[in-house]
Formats: C-alpha cells, sequence, structure tokens
C-alpha cells in the first residue's frame, strides 16, 4: 500500500548529482522570483532549478506537486551552440488515474531522412532503447509534429497509474541521462562558424516549437495564470527563445498561420499518426513520409 504520494524529486536529485560528477554545474538563478511557489489552489507546489555547465547553455528542471492527484516533471538539458549534441528531455505527467511519459535524446539534427547524425548519436544507443521501448511500451498515437522531434530510441508511453510503473521509469530515466552525459564528456566543440549558426538555429526552432506548443501549457495555466506560465515558459522552460535567433514560430512553421497572420492555436495541423513506433530495431526511420 502506498500511502505518501509518489514524487519526482529523487529524479532531479540524481541528476544533478551525476551531472556534478562530471562537469562543473553553476546556478543560473534563472527565475529565482519561482525558485518554489504554490499554485492558485493554495496547494500544489511548483519549484525550479537551472544551471549551466562548460558544454551546457541550460539544465533546468521543473516540479509540481500536487499530491495524490498530480506529479509532474520536466527536466531538460540543452547543449552549447558549438555543439551538436541532442536536447536531453523527461516530461512525465503523473495524474491520478494515469501517466504521460516522453523519455528522449531529442535530434538537434535530422535522423529520419539522412544516417549522419543518427549514426552519430543514436547506433550505440538503439539497445538501450531497445529495453526500455519493451519495458514502457508505444504510447498511442502521436501527433506527426511531436514525432519530428523525437529520436529513434524515444520512449514515448502511458500506462494506468495503479500500474506502478515508477520504478521502471526511474531506471530508465537514470539510464538515458548517463547515456546523454556520456555523449557530452566525449563531444568536441564545433569550431566552424556556419555549423556553429546551424546548432544555434536548429535549438532555436525547437525552442519556439515547444514555447508555443507544448502540451503542459494549459495546464500550467491553469495553475499559475496566463502571464506567469507564459513568462515561465519564455524565460525559464525555453529560455534562450529569445536570444539564439530572430526567426519566428510562423517563420519556422508557416502552416500555422491563420488567414489574419495569427498562429493557429491548434497544437497539431497534420494530426495523430503512429500507433506503432516507427522506428525499427535498427533505429531506421519506417514510418511514413512526414514534411
Ligand atoms: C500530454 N505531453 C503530452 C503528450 C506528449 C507530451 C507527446 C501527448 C499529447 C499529444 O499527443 O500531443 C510531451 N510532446 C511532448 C514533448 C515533446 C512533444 C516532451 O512534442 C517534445 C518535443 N507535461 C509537461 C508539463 C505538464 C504536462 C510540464 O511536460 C504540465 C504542467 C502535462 N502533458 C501534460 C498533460 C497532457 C500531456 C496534462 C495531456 C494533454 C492532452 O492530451 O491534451
Amino acid at each position: 500500500m502506498e500511502t505518501s504520494a509518489f514524487s519526482y524529486h529523487k529524479f532531479v536529485r540524481f541528476a544533478l548529482e551525476e551531472t556534478q560528477r562530471r562537469t562543473d554545474l553553476i546556478p543560473l538563478h534563472l527565475q529565482d522570483q519561482y525558485k518554489c511557489m504554490k499554485a492558485m489552489d493554495g496547494k500544489t507546489e511548483i519549484k525550479t532549478l537551472s544551471f549551466r555547465a562548460p558544454k551546457i547553455r541550460l539544465l533546468r528542471s521543473l516540479t509540481i506537486e500536487g499530491g495524490q492527484s498530480m506529479q509532474v516533471l520536466d527536466f531538460a538539458a540543452f547543449p552549447e551552440p558549438e555543439f551538436d549534441l541532442p536536447i536531453f528531455c523527461a516530461n512525465f505527467f503523473t495524474g491520478a488515474t494515469t501517466n504521460i511519459v516522453v523519455l528522449d535524446l531529442n535530434p538537434l539534427h535530422d535522423v529520419i531522412i539522412g544516417k549522419e547524425y543518427r549514426e552519430k548519436y543514436y547506433k550505440s544507443l538503439v539497445p538501450l532503447g531497445q529495453k526500455y521501448a519493451e519495458l514502457l511500451p508505444w504510447g498511442d498515437k502521436i501527433t506527426s509534429e511531436s514525432l519530428r522531434f523525437f529520436s529513434p530510441i524515444v520512449i514515448w508511453t502511458k500506462f494506468a497509474s495503479s500500474q506502478y510503473k515508477h520504478d521502471v521509469l526511474y531506471s530508465a530515466f537514470m539510464d538515458y541521462f548517463k547515456a546523454w552525459l556520456e555523449l557530452m564528456d566525449q563531444a568536441a566543440a564545433e569550431t566552424n562558424a556556419s555549423r556553429i549558426l546551424c546548432n544555434c538555429e536548429a535549438q532555436h526552432k525547437y525552442l519556439t516549437w515547444r514555447a508555443e506548443k507544448d502540451p503542459g501549457h494549459p495546464l500550467l495555466k491553469k495553475l499559475i495564470g496566463e502571464s506567469h506560465a507564459k513568462d515561465l515558459l519564455k524565460s525559464f522552460l525555453f529560455n534562450g527563445v529569445h536570444s539564439l535567433g530572430s526567426k519566428t514560430f510562423l517563420d519556422y512553421f508557416p502552416e500555422y498561420r491563420c488567414e489574419d497572420g495569427t498562429i493557429n492555436k491548434n497544437r497539431s495541423i497534420m494530426g495523430k499518426s503512429f500507433g506503432t513506433r516507427p522506428w525499427n530495431a535498427s533505429g531506421e526511420y519506417i514510418g511514413n513520409t512526414l514534411r
């Protein structure tokens, strides 16, 4: 019998300790006013942390603790633009009845058409992905727009809260994060200016997408109100969206343009697809063509 609510804090503690063992974490104090805040319901607690390190532009974590009814972890690590490293991404939503999980090393560059980037970073990690894809099976149909940001080793899963899969999730999180740190350790800084620019733009496109369309926004707005939520998204969660590039959401994703020039409020234009994992056991893309 579980008496106390499950918490994601140990995930954060593990990640910070593990990073500290390998590099120098420097606190960033971004959004210190949100370090620990209460949601408008007076109960739910939101905590944030942010750091940088020599190869890491931003490592940040957001946890939401709402007792038995809700636990959320949003943990990410973004490389400095001199590195084409993937973006570490852990988004775990635990509600009273269901869990929604995305765990991935989100690719900075194409892994669907070409094989260069895929082989550089994912080839050796495919067995790890296979192991957890069996334990945490493909979660249901997903939007094509999200899939574009996922790698061959993405863990996309949903499970009932009664299934108690959190131990498996914790070990997946630890293994994926250690794999990311290993890649970071080995990464050499790019010196070619046009490649650095290309990394910068790819990261900016990713930030622009998530700052506008992440599925957690409505809940965040409900918890802390629209203006705090927007501020948290742009200056904390997806920090860099205003500094790494100057293109707008509609420059990157023109298909979202409405006739009056505003951004289509829908999260997806293409709709949901991919009822099964569109990557084979060698990490090759086997889904239909993505735009
Ligand atoms: C749902 N979160 C989802 C879903 C995905 C993600 C794929 C399923 C809904 C869908 O099919 O679109 C996560 N999607 C991602 C990630 C990327 C992506 C990580 O494209 C990266 C590129 N989730 C959070 C936070 C909250 C949260 C911070 O990360 C809450 C504050 C909640 N996620 C949340 C909720 C849902 C969800 C409530 C269900 C929403 C719905 O189905 O409409």
